[in-house]
């Protein structure tokens, strides 16, 4: 990894500290439970896991302020959790129950929350990109100081329209943040297969589009990282790109066998790069927390993620008459 690492000495308080790893393990204990309900068969369809990938949302949700817009690909649980939507609603979703975000409807990539400003979950490969340039129009337009995180994988990063996109980002300068997820691979194909650079970043300069890689495994770097590009958008200068280098451990999704890397390669990424280890580590040794401490978190976390999955096994299927309903918008002020 060429990727900027931080100090070992966090810059942050023992209270932020404890709250990435909280919100960590919360990503991790969902999708861990997400994984078990989809191999006994309570969710259907595609279910894509984040596991691995943790301090990339945490550390950048870290850099956000209310009003802030986030968007991204069909790996989108951790990104919902992250910006405050509520577990329950996730998970009934997941299991296509009327409890869920989308009424049982949408399933694990598309769910959306005004509220929290999380404009989805996109199945199709880089189509959030143009979206969230749209977005961060839209707050140009409206003459606020919004930032909007676009995220999308490396794989997404050798599609067209993110080069469109990135041209009229810059020709309009908008404040929007291309957040490049480098987890190293898209679906079965590594990155240095299907791409042309070992850095993607740099395609930015191509648009006079600032930008840099950082360590998407030390929730650390990619807060400060996230603070940078967040003062550069709110600043006026235009949009930023972070290319965040992670791994994920999982398959690309629940029925990928994971063929084409070994064993091995995953297991030295989760011994030696785990970034819920790192915090931990953080925070023992630096003495922000005990081991008690550090287990009353892990059983807050329990609770919450068992009790979600109660509520999505409990929360009706949704009666046949939905299939009609939110097709349309029929009010106007819904769209605004
Ligand atoms: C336009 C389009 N082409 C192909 C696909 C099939 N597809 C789904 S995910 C994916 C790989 C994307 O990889 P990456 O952007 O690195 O994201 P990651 O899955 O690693 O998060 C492909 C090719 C699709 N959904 N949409
Ligand atoms: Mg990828």
């Amino acid at each position: 990894m060429t990727a900027k690492k931080s100090s070992k000495k966090p810059n942050v308080s023992a209270e932020e500290l404890k709250a990435y790893y909280r919100d960590m393990l919360l990503i991790r204990r969902f999708e861990e439970k997400a994984g078990q309900l989809y191999g006994m068969g309570l969710i259907g369809g595609f279910c894509h896991l984040y596991i691995g990938q943790e301090a990339v949302v945490v550390g950048l949700e870290a850099s956000a302020k209310e009003g802030d817009k986030r968007i991204t690909s069909y790996r989108d649980h951790g990104h919902m959790l992250a910006c405050g939507m509520d577990p329950n609603g996730v998970m009934a979703e997941l299991t296509g129950r009327i409890g869920g975000y989308s009424k049982g409807k949408g399933g694990s990539m598309h769910m959306f929350s005004k509220e929290k400003h999380f404009y989805g979950g996109h199945g199709i490969v880089g189509a959030q990109v143009p979206l969230g340039a749209g977005l961060a129009f839209a707050d140009k337009y409206k003459g606020n100081d919004n930032v909007t995180f676009a995220y999308f994988g490396d794989g997404a990063a050798n599609q067209g329209q993110v080069y469109e996109t990135f041209n009229m980002a810059a020709l309009w300068k908008l404040p929007v943040i291309f957040v490049i997820e480098n987890n190293q691979y898209a679906m079965g194909t590594a990155q240095a297969r299907s791409t042309s650079s070992p850095d993607i970043y740099t395609r930015g300069e191509a648009f006079g589009i600032a930008g840099q890689a950082v360590d998407g495994m030390d929730v650390l770097a990619v807060k400060e990282a996230g603070d940078k590009a967040v003062a550069h958008c709110r600043a006026g200068k235009g949009p930023y790109i972070l290319e965040v280098k992670t791994y994920r451990y999982r398959g690309h999704s629940m029925s990928d066998p994971a063929k084409y890397r070994t064993r091995e390669e995953v297991q030295k990424m989760r011994e030696e790069k785990d970034a819920i280890e790192h915090v931990r580590e953080l925070l023992l040794t630096g003495k922000h927390a005990s081991e008690d401490d550090l287990k009353a978190i892990d059983k807050e976390i329990k609770g919450i993620v068992n009790a979600s999955a109660e509520f999505a096994k409990e929360s009706p299927e949704p009666p046949l008459e939905e299939l009609w309903t939110d097709i349309y918008a029929t009010d106007a002020s819904q769209t605004a």
